[in-house]
């Protein structure tokens, strides 16, 4: 069985995935937070991926990572910078430096969040981010692009759209990724023989969806759900919403400063914030 190492899997979309791949992969799991519980055939190391030490440590002896860490939404520059930015480069290099060849980096729609919702976009769009934290999802992709050239290493980007067994609200049901369809996306990320740089996007088969996801589906990715079946009763109970917002990808994201996070930042960067 292959060893997976998934960082930030205390979140929502680690918590969803580790449950979805349970058994089929010894799962080394790590976070900044203690996990609620620990699976039977799960290892758990904590680690600050902040800090290039801690990961080096957790990358080593592993076959592929699934790099979750980091902030998952808008939010100050002190925390992006040390989560996304520091942590993303020192979990790649820390993997190039340990020999693993394989990374699969959620990457989100907020790297493209910026074309309107109005236009059908494709993994070959130039990146329109829509906050900071999209910024740092652009510099996760183009550093996942520079391993693959320079080092020969296998990247497999997923623009994440919302993890969600059902989609939230209207914006949602353009973006429902659903956690099976998750773990069969991650999946392919793994096992695919021919990974060498792709950007595929995160999301179920919705029929409102906004993008052409033909690369996923010619590496075989066949999602199960599409959240149409909610979307009559969502329509009818949401009122409208802010304008701009209303017009692009990203919705809140385009206009908002900050969205709550629900992760806690990094230690060095909780001392920096501004505020
Ligand atoms: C994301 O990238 C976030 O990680 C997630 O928390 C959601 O906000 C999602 O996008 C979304 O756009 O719904």
């Amino acid at each position: 069985m292959k060893t997976i190492l998934i960082t930030g899997a205390a979140g929502d979309v680690g918590t969803h995935l580790r449950r979805e791949l349970a058994g089929q992969y010894v799962l080394r799991v790590s976070d900044l937070r203690s996990l609620k519980k620990i699976n039977r055939e799960e290892k758990f190391v904590r680690a600050d991926i902040s800090r290039f030490a801690d990961a080096l440590r957790i990358t080593k002896g592993v076959d592929a990572i699934v790099h979750l860490g980091g902030y998952s939404v808008e939010g100050p520059w002190e925390g992006i910078l040390s989560a996304n930015i520091i942590g993303c480069y020192n979990v790649f290099e820390a993997a190039r430096r340990n020999g693993v060849k394989r990374i699969l980096f959620p990457t989100s729609n907020h790297a493209t969040g910026f074309y309107r919702r109005d236009q059908t976009i494709d993994h070959r769009v130039y990146p329109r981010p829509d906050s900071r934290y999209g910024v740092s999802k652009v510099f996760g992709e183009a550093l996942a692009s520079l391993y693959a050239d320079k080092y020969g290493m296998e990247m497999f980007c997923m623009r994440i759209g919302n993890v969600n067994p059902v989609p939230i609200d209207k914006r949602r049901l353009s973006l429902l990724f659903t956690p099976r369809d998750l773990a069969q996306l991650v999946s392919i990320g793994i096992e695919h023989p021919a990974i060498r740089f792709e950007i595929v996007y995160g999301v179920s088969k919705n029929k409102r969806s906004w993008y052409d996801n033909s690369n996923a589906y010619r590496l075989g990715y066949k999602p199960l759900d599409d959240s149409e079946v909610f979307a009559a009763d969502i329509l009818r109970r949401e009122p409208p919403g802010d304008a701009t917002a209303e017009l692009y990808q990203g919705g809140m994201f385009t206009v908002a400063e900050e969205i709550p996070n629900p992760a806690p930042l990094p230690r060095k960067a909780r001392v920096k914030k501004r505020k």
